[in-house]
């Protein structure tokens, strides 16, 4: 089955003329609405009149994460505040979050392309669908809920913790589909084993898992242990949100909703175009959005894209999965963490000194973070060496990492110069899961 026919099979070159004229379409509308737009054009003296085909995209300049940081919260958002009806926010490099305001129009593009998403993945009127991504601030849980609801399924808003409830329903009500983190799906297996529950007894037959990389072993892992068929679902944020591509039956990568959002691999360190089948940075650039449009922005997740026709019948363009990043993000639990925001709370505190170390590791299914960090001598020489005030100390770290990066971490105060010394260069970071 497909949503949208016309669209999602369209043939290339009406494809190429009708992404041209929304391209041309955004930049003018941008020109005029985003003064941090109009401003880096009129340096490189473009006018939205040079912008007419796919092939101009190059003459536009990037957009990158700083750009947003540097204009918080609303410098690049281009509809006026009484247009914008939701507005999410994901991790930033440092304290300031990214913020992505929506226009009605916005939602709908996002819900018609989660639609697609969930209609390639077998999911009908008559399913009933468990959508287990945090709903709140992250955009997955209300950006998956309002395909489900588009495509006219049972959703059941379950959103993440609560676990075993969750496992009872999903047996309960005989749930067919799933969406979440692909580190949940195995939590969630692993409680349903505790639980005594058998795989027989629950009814779910398909699961849709993103927001962090997983592997082909992980697929597996979860297809047999859920007995589910297991997709692939991609997004960022600033770009939309989950839904900007999706992986149909074939399975031989993730379908771009290219009429939406137009992509490009670049190479990240001379930023020049890569060829097709060649890995590199993927660059989207929004085509139809009203809220946010970004130009040209770079997701730092590194992967391919072809645009060789696929067996189920799709023409839009397909990506490879994401084989890596090309900044220091990382993803615990689905939540992106940035080592400088951790920085940044731990150089908040007097009695922290700047050595610490980000540990990632995962215990069961789930991905935990442990911070170390030393303590400033002075500090230290004023009684540290005593238990308590270590403990409060690692209390205070860890309730304010936690109002950062939205995700709990163990923190572990440590004596001056006890932190293992890199050669060269400083490591601060030790990723002890194996996901690639
Ligand atoms: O993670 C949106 C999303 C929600 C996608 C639910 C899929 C499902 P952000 O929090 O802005 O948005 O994080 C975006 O997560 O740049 C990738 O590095 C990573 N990511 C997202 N989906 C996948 C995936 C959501 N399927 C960042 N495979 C992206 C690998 C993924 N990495």
């Amino acid at each position: 089955m497909i949503w949208n026919k016309t669209n999602e099979c369209m043939p290339r070159e009406q494809m190429r003329a009708l992404q041209g004229e929304r391209l041309h379409r955004i930049v003018e509308y941008v020109y005029h609405n985003v003064p941090f737009y109009r401003d880096k054009l009129q340096q490189m003296g473009i006018t939205p009149d040079d912008i007419n085909t796919v092939d101009d995209i190059v003459k536009l300049p990037f957009t990158s994460k700083s750009d947003l940081r540097e204009n918080y919260p609303f410098g690049l958002q281009a509809a006026p505040m009484s247009e914008i009806i939701r507005i999410h926010a994901s991790s930033g490099t440092t304290g300031s979050p990214t913020i992505v305001g929506y226009t009605r129009q916005d939602i709908g593009v996002w819900s018609e392309c989660m639609a697609r998403c969930l209609t390639a993945y077998g999911i009908t009127r008559d399913d009933i669908f468990s959508v287990a991504y945090g709903y709140g601030l992250f955009t997955g849980g209300l950006g998956v809920h309002y395909g489900v609801e588009n495509l006219g399924a049972a959703v059941l808003p379950a959103s993440t913790g609560n676990t075993e409830k969750h496992v009872r329903l999903i047996r309960d009500l005989g749930a067919t589909g799933i969406a979440c983190t692909p580190s949940y799906a195995l939590h969630l297996a692993e409680t349903m084993e505790t639980m005594g529950i058998a795989r027989e007894e629950i009814r779910l037959k398909v699961g849709v898992f993103g927001a962090e990389p997983w592997t082909e072993n992980m697929r597996s892992e979860i297809e047999s242990r859920l007995g589910v068929k297991a997709y692939n679902l991609y997004g960022l944020s600033e770009i939309m949100g989950p839904c900007v591509s999706y992986e149909c039956t074939e399975q031989n990568g993730s379908h771009i909703n290219e009429d939406h959002f137009y992509p490009e691999i670049i190479d990240p360190v001379t930023l020049e175009a890569k060829a097709d089948g060649e890995q590199g940075e993927l660059v989207f650039t929004s085509l139809t959005k009203q809220g946010m449009p970004l130009l040209r922005y770079r997701t730092h997740d590194l992967a391919s894209i072809t645009r060789e026709p696929c067996a189920c019948g799709r023409t839009f363009a397909r990506m490879s999965k994401i084989v890596g990043r090309s900044d220091d993000m990382l993803i615990i639990r689905g939540i992106n963490v940035f080592p400088s925001q951790v920085e940044s709370v731990l150089l908040s505190m007097p009695e922290c000194a700047p050595r610490y170390l980000l540990i990632v590791d995962r215990e069961g299914n789930l991905d935990t973070l442990t911070v170390q960090v030393e303590v400033r001598q002075e500090y230290f020489d004023q009684g540290f060496d005593t238990l308590t005030p270590i403990t409060d100390l690692e209390k205070k770290i860890a309730s304010k990492l936690r109002s950062v990066l939205s995700i709990s971490a163990r923190v572990q105060v440590k004596a001056p110069n006890s932190i293992e010394r890199s050669q060269g260069k400083s490591k601060f970071v030790i990723d002890r899961r194996n996901i690639e």
